[in-house]
């Protein structure tokens, strides 16, 4: 494998489900596969689960791990072409990326969506020229469209508590009081429509998502009917995509957060969310401390998505 970005990057899906299993049953199997390689992490936004997860799953197999937080001590970055760099932006990402491939063998890259141009978002403008002029496998930390890493993980935990083949996944928008990329819930549909699970996506009008992500999903504007009879609720806010309001926050409406209340209309469902996550915006205290709460389970296995995801590009390599 030499990019991963979408859910189609890595195959057959079942197979990498056992491979992640195995994966996370002997974490250690591979740790000289990755010796004498180095991973570079380019931050140009926050982390806290994917720079540590994905910097010890390197570690399992071996690697030397470089983190760039190009926010805090490097150049700013001047990324559109043709400017007059007369501002306040020293290097150009041009020279930057092939500069930054000298001196690793694999780039993970985070760079979220900036909500300025939504054509250059959706065409993932700034992962697209790392993978144009790294030289180098790229893989996707979150970008501005998809979050792979994230959904791989929620993956592997919906299968590790899943009580019925094809369980029923509710994707429901809560509220938040900034605007959010929809990159999770893309990533989060795409993955879950390639599962083959019963996907339910539930939001408020004007918050349709992207339909390349959508795919077979059923969307329900009622979210009280589409939590009925859920075996899994996966929350997560994100901002509008249709135009003419892609980036805006069209409504705080906390009678969308997940509450006791909300979960009792599922089957005994779970409750998931990537984190970080916003107390009594998103889901109540007591939803996320219940014993149905998934939110750490997720987290510890981004640890697992990242190291199945590296074993590959490493394998890719030889
Ligand atoms: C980011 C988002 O919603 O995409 C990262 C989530 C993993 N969240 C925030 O910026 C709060
Ligand atoms: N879920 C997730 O990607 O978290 P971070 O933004 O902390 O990496």
């Amino acid at each position: 494998m030499k990019y991963f970005q979408h859910v189609a990057d890595l195959g057959d899906l079942r197979q990498a489900v056992n491979e992640a299993l195995e994966v996370k049953a002997n974490r250690y199997a591979y740790k000289h596969l990755g010796e004498n390689k180095t991973l570079l992490m380019i931050f140009f936004n926050s982390s806290l689960r994917t720079r540590l997860s994905t910097q010890k799953a390197a570690m399992n197999l071996g690697m030397n791990v470089i983190v760039l937080d190009v926010n805090q001590g490097a150049w700013k970055l001047e990324t559109e072409r043709g400017v007059i760099m007369d501002g306040d932006k020293p290097e150009h990402l041009l020279e930057a990326i092939p500069v930054m491939g000298c001196y690793c063998d694999v780039i993970g890259v985070r760079s979220f969506a900036r909500f300025e141009n939504k054509a250059d978002d959706y065409e993932e403008k700034i992962l697209s020229q790392f993978i144009k002029y790294s030289g180098r496998p790229v893989f996707a930390m979150e970008t501005a469209t998809v979050h792979p890493l994230q959904s791989f993980a929620d993956l592997i935990t919906i299968e590790e508590h899943k009580t019925v083949e094809r369980p029923k996944v509710v994707l429901t928008w809560a509220p938040h009081p900034k605007a959010l990329p929809q990159a999770v819930p893309n990533s989060f549909a795409e993955w879950m429509n390639a599962a083959g699970y019963d996907l339910v996506i539930t939001h408020p009008h004007g918050y349709e998502l992207d339909p390349q992500f959508v795919g077979n999903a059923i969307v329900e504007y009622d979210q009280d009917k589409a939590l009925a009879g859920a075996h899994f609720v996966y929350a997560k806010n994100w901002s509008a995509y249709a135009d003419p309001n892609y980036g805006k926050v069209l409504s705080t409406d906390r009678s969308w957060t997940i509450t006791t209340e909300k979960m009792a209309l599922t089957d005994n469902g779970y409750f998931m969310h990537c984190l970080p996550v916003r107390r009594n915006m998103i889901v109540s205290d007591d939803v996320i401390e219940s014993d149905h709460s998934l939110v750490i389970p997720e987290a510890a296995n981004r640890e697992i998505s990242a190291q199945v995801v590296l074993k590959r590009i490493l394998e890719g390599l030889k």
